[in-house]
């Protein structure tokens, strides 16, 4: 550390040499994130809330009510008439908290001890995690051969220690969405939390739904479903950190609540202690900004790009992998591995894509930063490299 105090200026003259060394999402290279640059509008309400800790509801009476009315415009959107949760840091602390809810009311109502959760092979990294932390034991749902949730295999997987059953709606590598419907009834029957990662599908899937795409039932309409991710700084646009916990019931909040007896409110369910209350206010302020209309709008075109990135890879003969529910395609070369085109890739014009695990193969999301122009620029370098 410098002894004396350095000026600002010296101080952002570093800086601005750090940034250059990232990437900007406007560059259009980024092709493999499930993020993508906060809106305008969402970076203004940001910085006015940066001193807001949600951690200390009673001094930041304003912000916390905002939070409550946010967890109640989701809710609704995911057809919860009243909800439960909180917006957190992200899909792996949304992911944590079903899972310890699940855990501790298993634990509390049915005594199991050393519990297991069920999960298919698609899920997302953070409940490997959550099983670590919670001292559970993860057990592997097959998947068919379109790579969702083989419904009867959860069946069997079933035994007296199940805690949880975890299903997707917006995979991370392939973004295809489970049978969730026929997954809520098995849940339902055998009273198991289950737990949906919308993470990802959540804030495009009702929008998608309200303008006429037709997708199977994935939210709390089905009555086996006992809380859903849904992340605001994936599809949302909303600025990092933010991600969403919906519970259907506030008992599931309560077998979390640990003792905060010195602060402005006397228990807290969150893993996080202090917590951000600007990127809060921020996708509540979206939520107003784009409407229902907007969000539609957004997810429409980012569809249109989706096929259109389909039908161009097809016709310049690489293989797509599944056909796209949401906005994520997967192809291959048909000689190539993918981690040697994703190299070349990158070589030949800086594309930064990633390479999913299950299938093996590219894998690029249709986000927002990646416009038309760039996806026709990324084809012609993917016909020269045929
Ligand atoms: N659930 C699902 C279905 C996800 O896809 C993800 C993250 C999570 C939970 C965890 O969310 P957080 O990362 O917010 O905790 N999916 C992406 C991934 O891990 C996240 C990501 C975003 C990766 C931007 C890269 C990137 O540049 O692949």
């Amino acid at each position: 550390m410098n002894d004396l105090p350095i000026d600002e200026e010296e101080i952002l003259k570093e800086l601005d040499a750090i940034q250059s060394e990232d990437l900007k999402y406007s560059g259009g290279r980024i092709l493999g994130s499930m993020c993508t640059e906060a809106h305008p509008f969402a970076k203004k309400v940001y910085t006015k809330f940066l001193d807001s800790n949600l951690g200390d509801p009673g001094l930041f009476k304003g912000t916390k009510a905002t939070e409550d009315k946010t967890i109640q415009i989701i809710g609704k959107l995911l057809n919860l008439d009243k909800a439960y949760g909180n917006i957190v840091t992200g899909g792996t602390e949304a992911n944590i908290m079903a899972i310890r809810a699940a855990r501790n009311h298993a634990r509390n109502y049915k005594g199991i001890k050393d519990g297991e959760i069920i999960l298919p092979r698609s899920a997302h990294f953070s409940f490997k995690k959550a099983a670590d932390m919670m001292n559970l034991k993860i057990v592997e749902a097959d998947l068919d051969d379109n790579y969702k949730i083989d419904v009867d295999s959860i069946k069997k997987k079933i035994t007296d220690k199940t805690v949880a059953i975890v299903a997707i709606a917006g995979t991370t590598e392939l973004g295809l969405i489970d049978p969730i419907e026929e997954i809520s009834k098995i849940a339902y029957e055998n009273n198991i939390f289950f737990h949906v990662d919308a993470a990802f599908g959540g804030f495009s899937i009702p929008f998608l739904k309200n303008i006429g795409y037709e997708y199977p039932e994935f939210d709390f309409k089905l009555d086996g479903v006992s809380s859903i991710t849904v992340d605001p700084h994936k599809m949302g646009l909303a600025p990092i950190p933010a991600g969403g916990i919906i519970f259907r019931k506030k008992e599931y909040l309560e077998v979390m609540a640990v003792d905060s007896p010195y602060l402005t409110v006397k228990t807290q369910s969150t893993i996080v202690g202090t917590r951000l209350g600007a990127s809060t206010v921020a996708t509540y302020a979206l939520l107003k900004y784009f409407g229902k209309s907007g969000y539609s709008k957004m997810a429409r075109e980012l569809m249109e790009n989706t096929y259109f990135l389909r039908d161009s890879l097809k016709e310049i003969g690489y293989e797509v992998i599944v056909e796209p529910e949401l906005n994520i395609v997967a192809f291959n070369h048909p000689e190539k591995s993918p981690e040697k085109l994703s190299d070349e890739l990158e070589k030949i014009n800086g594309w930064k894509v990633s390479v999913a695990n299950c299938p093996k193969a590219i894998r690029i999301v249709l986000m927002n930063h990646v416009t038309k122009t760039h996806l026709k620029e990324f084809l012609n370098d993917l016909k020269s490299l045929y």
